[in-house]
């Protein structure tokens, strides 16, 4: 080869290095539900922009296929992901701040309000960024999978009823506070031990968006449906920072793009989620019982708020405050 076609062969190999333009990789992205739950829903949707947009291809592990919650947020913080969806019920070790969701009542019940808080937040958007980052992480996207609903063995109208009530909780500590803050036995577990734990009393409930009590089948091991409102379930989807680092302009352009689409997609997609997968656990389970709670009856539950409040700024101190005020004036702003 001669001198000049060579130095320019090894200049154009530097550039296509630097851009990252001309590879075509296989990328990876586990989640905690199967492929047709929300967070299922989501990645595909994210899958889908990704391939008609670019060469790569991206590779879906639904809940199972690689462990549980903790074992995939390893794997993507060692590389070997790209992409994981994590729930912030399981990152509350990793970066405490992110325990704020468990506050209760502090999310409202209104979709088209948290659609507008999850989508324009700054605590989200940016300030969870960070704290994301320093832990080898780049945050992609929050969501929401929808409101909390308790399932029980017994029928709770107030939290005396949760006396003695072994209560699998996901394993964050501000989570067990919240529970044991409305009177209950709080047992943190992962989720692959929910369905086993109730059959076998172990636990004798648990809490889940509606449309995850129809899909995991949890009224067949409780009797009784209890809303009270405390609670919209959050979930988080994020990229191994240094490859999300390493990635050209072009790539990282279509990865934010794929998560505004995702997410415009999941926000719709659940609109009346709910009371759908309601209805078919009623025609699945006739005898289950459906309460959402009297005003008066979830007066117990709304006290507890402001001491699990004060709980969490025990755990985190500034950072976690000043977090907690940008969250309540995000959502003051979306409120409008
Ligand atoms: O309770 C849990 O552990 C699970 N709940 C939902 C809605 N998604 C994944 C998570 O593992």
């Amino acid at each position: 080869m001669k001198m000049r076609t060579f130095a320019n062969s090894v200049a154009t190999l530097a550039l296509i290095a630097a851009s990252g333009a001309a590879t075509a990789d296989t990328w990876r992205y586990a989640f905690e539900e199967s492929l047709d739950e929300v967070q299922g829903q989501y990645a595909q949707k994210f899958k889908d922009y990704i391939e008609a947009n670019s060469d790569h291809e991206l590779q879906l592990f639904p809940f199972g296929t690689l462990g549980e919650s903790a074992d995939i947020m390893e794997q993507a913080q060692a590389g070997i992901l790209q992409f994981v969806d994590q729930s912030p019920g399981f990152t509350g070790s990793l970066i405490p701040e992110a325990q704020v969701f468990f506050v209760p009542y502090l999310l409202p019940t209104d979709q088209e309000q948290l659609a507008r808080f999850y989508r324009d937040s700054k605590a989200i958007n940016e300030d969870f960024q960070d704290l994301y980052a320093a832990q080898g992480l780049e945050l992609l996207r929050m969501f929401p999978e929808g409101e909390v609903a308790m399932t029980t063995k017994e029928p709770v109208t107030t939290c005396a009823d949760l006396d003695q009530v072994k209560f699998r909780v996901m394993t964050n500590p501000l989570l067990v506070e919240s529970y044991k803050a409305f009177g209950a036995t709080p047992t943190p577990l992962p989720w692959g031990e929910v369905y086993g734990g109730l059959q076998t009393n172990i636990i004798q409930g648990q809490e889940n968006p509606t449309f995850f009590l129809y899909s995991t089948k949890m009224y067949e091991v409780t009797d009784h449906i209890t809303y009270a409102g405390h609670n919209n379930f959050t979930t988080a989807v994020m990229a191994n920072k240094d490859f999300y680092d390493g990635l050209s302009e072009a790539d990282q352009k279509v990865i934010q793009d794929a998560s505004t689409e995702a997410y415009d997609f999941i926000v719709e997609y659940q609109k009346g989620l709910a009371e759908t997968e309601l209805a078919k656990i009623m025609e699945a389970k006739p005898e289950m019982t459906v309460t959402v709670l009297t005003e008066e009856q979830r007066s117990c539950f709304v006290d507890a708020a402001a001491e699990v409040e004060a709980k969490f700024i025990e755990m985190t101190g500034d950072s976690g405050k000043a977090i907690l005020e940008q969250m309540k004036a995000d959502l003051a702003a979306a409120a409008q």
